[in-house]
């Protein structure tokens, strides 16, 4: 999968105009657009456009990955194990129309179109690292807005102390599906508190332009703080709960992977060190650099871990 690098919108040194804030309406329609493209071509060819503001304040200052790194280099086990079957084996997956049921402890339980989901949200760039369990890295520009923000519109019960996804079931479409590779569909959840976060992001597009199929179109949860695996692709269920929710990767290796996943260079995957990381795209040759606690966002993220032993709940 080949494709030039489309532009960037604002660079973090403009200033946006207020006319570039989110048009819902535009929005709207360049997802519909997507819809409208036959199954057969390649997802990348319709990308669409999107609408946003760069958030500065939560952006790193970091040059982003290319498009090509960042759209070739996945993991969606759904799609194959291989880091690019993503992109290879993506191509049938169809993310448009598209709805999310809202379920659980919540005043507004119900099915949502992706453009009722959307409709309310001013959609953000923000340039986060994703740093993978595998420990290796890379710096997306997401577009999206903030899931507390979403999740307050259904009014969360005070019964409501978690937040779980689920990715959708469609081994028709997800060759990795028909293999036992996982316990599918993929599972996420979150705490309640980490999901109101205000760095939670869902993101319904990278460098500007709607979800390729590979990197979880048409929304999938961003959690900078934490390990990749808890970024959930292609999500159609989010369900309030009162206890913990099960995840895919702790239901799969629970010694490996915690519920947590909270990015932290002490505490060691069992199989290897999580002290350092691998650049995606860098030079073979450049020396890894050291993993940071909480990837970088401990002073915004620490105090939700007051009191909890981090070695312990990894
Ligand atoms: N449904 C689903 N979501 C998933 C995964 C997956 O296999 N299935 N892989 C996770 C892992 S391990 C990582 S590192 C990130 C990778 O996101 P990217 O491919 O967009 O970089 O997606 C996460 N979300
Ligand atoms: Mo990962």
């Amino acid at each position: 999968m080949r494709r030039t690098q489309p532009n960037l919108q604002p660079l973090p040194s403009e200033i946006t105009p207020p006319d570039r804030y989110c048009n819902r309406r535009e929005v709207i329609t360049a997802l519909a657009a997507v819809g409208a493209v036959g199954a057969g071509l390649a997802r990348d060819a319709s990308a669409a456009q999107l609408k946003y503001a760069r958030n500065a304040r939560f952006s790193l200052k970091e040059a982003p990955n290319s498009f090509e790194d960042i759209t070739t280099y996945n993991n969606f086990y759904e799609f194959g194990t291989d880091k690019a079957d993503p992109a290879q084996k993506s191509g049938k997956f169809k993310p448009q129309p598209w709805s999310v049921a809202i379920t659980g402890e919540c005043a507004k339980p119900g099915t949502y179109t992706l453009e009722d989901i959307l409709k309310p949200h001013a959609l953000e760039e923000r340039i986060y690292r994703l740093r993978c369990v595998e420990a290796w890295s890379m710096v997306i520009p997401w577009v999206g807005f903030p899931l507390g923000a979403l999740l307050q519109r259904f009014e969360p019960n005070s019964k409501a102390k978690y937040v779980a996804f689920k990715t959708v079931m469609r081994p028709s479409e997800m060759p990795g599906q028909r293999f036992p590779v996982l316990d599918w569909p993929y599972v996420e959840g979150l705490r309640i508190d980490e999901a109101m976060h205000p760095l939670a992001l869902l993101a319904v597009g990278l460098y500007g332009q709607t979800l390729p199929n590979q990197n979880g179109a048409p929304l999938r949860l961003v959690v900078p703080w934490k390990y990749g695996f808890k970024g959930i692709k292609s999500i159609v269920e989010i369900r309030f709960t009162e206890r913990q929710p099960p995840t895919a990767w702790n239901i799969s290796a629970p010694h490996e992977y915690g519920f947590f996943a909270n990015v932290n260079p002490s505490v060691d995957h069992p199989r290897w060190s999580q002290a350092q990381e691998r650049r995606i795209g860098g030079s073979l040759f450049a020396s890894k650099q050291a993993t940071l606690p909480f990837n970088g966002y401990a002073e915004q993220v620490a105090a939700l871990y007051s009191g909890l032993d981090l070695r312990k709940f990894y």
